[in-house]
């Protein structure tokens, strides 16, 4: 015998074309005119951050970084469907979303300079600091959600990975857990086409990462990632139906990033095309959305000007804010480690600074 027991589908969602033309009326979602402006300002900002971090690290200011130009829509839109009190679990690549949701910049940059400050949040600040092992934020965020749940609050846990993460244990692990638990979860995977240098086509057979959630019992939806109103609304709905206790949701957002990997030494001409750049390039998440603005006379050159110059004044001075911090000492990593220092991280403090164990 043999019977169709179960059947899925997934849909893409899309509000406006790569020429800032609305495609779905009814997915244009309710913000206010000053709402729209600041999507497009926190859009603008974080391309000038990129640029601005790109050239810091190519001075040696800067350690670590992970640029993101190209990928703003789904950062910047994401976010700001959550509150405060939504609790966000990056990975490397998502300062832009720490930012909006309260994590210094200088304490980024420090971050970045691998000074511990920097992963040291403030405790009113819902983020935790930025993963660098892939796929360990998916396992964490439903062990934040699940205390929510249980104290009864109404917050979400909102978790991002990309592509490659998809492929990673943890990556079932912790979406399987929140299906189960039925759990107040955003998984919020950035499909930027490339896991390092391996096209997302060569380290899955899947046909969309969107389906992958149907395994774990959750919603899943795929959005075109470089328009914005249409992560907003995808996101606003799963963030609204986590917080109501209707389930987690994983979105896949079809995305890409303009530069390399990592600003530590990663060649993207080595594997794809100036053509690939130029057909993404033309899907551009800022052009599309200064469109949309400009038709309603909501954006000017004037304005995209005066958000530029804030946005390098505000850079400059957590800069400055990040080169004044107390350099660290190698004792500092031996003092966080415990509350109480084991036998042989005494002796080992002790051979550090000359003085005696005790
Ligand atoms: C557990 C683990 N394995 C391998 C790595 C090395 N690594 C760093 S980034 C990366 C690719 C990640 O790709 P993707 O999830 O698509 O995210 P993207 O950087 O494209 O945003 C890998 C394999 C790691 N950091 N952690």
């Amino acid at each position: 015998m043999s019977k169709t027991v179960a059947e899925h589908s997934v849909s893409y969602v899309q509000v406006l074309d790569e020429n800032g033309k609305v495609t779905n009326k009814d997915l244009v979602p309710d913000l206010k005119d000053e709402q729209l402006r600041e999507l497009m300002s926190r859009m603008v900002f974080t391309r000038i951050l990129d640029q601005r971090a790109i050239k810091l690290t190519r001075q040696g200011r800067l350690g670590f970084y992970a640029p993101v130009a190209g990928q703003e829509a789904s950062m910047i839109g994401s976010e700001f469907a959550t509150t405060k009190e939504d609790f966000i679990v990056p990975g490397y690549r998502d300062l832009p979303q720490c930012v909006y949701h309260g994590y210094p910049l200088e304490k980024l940059f420090l971050y970045s300079r691998g000074h511990q400050e920097g992963g040291r949040v403030p405790e009113d600040v819902n983020v935790m600091m930025p993963q660098i092992i892939i796929g360990a934020q998916i396992v964490q965020t439903p062990g934040i959600a699940l205390a929510f749940k249980l104290r009864g609050e109404k917050r979400v846990a909102v978790t991002y990975t990309g592509d490659g993460g998809t492929s990673q244990g943890d990556f079932y692990e912790g979406m399987n857990f929140a299906g189960a638990m039925q759990l107040p979860a955003v998984f919020f995977v950035q499909n930027n086409q490339y896991a390092i240098s391996v096209p997302r086509e060569k380290q899955t057979a899947a046909e969309t990462l969107a389906q992958k959630a149907i395994a774990a019992g959750i919603r899943g939806v795929q959005v075109d990632g470089m328009d914005i109103l249409g992560v907003y609304t995808v996101m606003h709905e799963a963030v609204e139906r986590a917080r109501n206790g209707e389930g987690p949701t994983m979105i896949e957002a079809v995305t890409f990033r303009y530069g390399p990997h990592t600003m530590s030494g990663d060649d993207p001409t080595r594997y794809r095309t100036k053509e690939t750049e130029s057909t993404w390039e033309k899907r551009d998440p800022l052009i599309r959305f200064r469109t949309y603005l400009e038709e309603k006379g909501l954006w000017s050159q004037e304005e995209e000007e005066k958000v530029i110059e804030q946005a390098k004044d505000t850079i400059t001075e957590a800069l400055k804010k990040a080169d004044s911090a107390a350099k660290m000492k190698l004792t500092d990593l031996i003092d966080v480690m415990f509350e109480e220092p084991t036998i042989e991280l005494k002796r080992q403090r002790a051979e550090i600074t000359g003085e005696g164990a005790n």
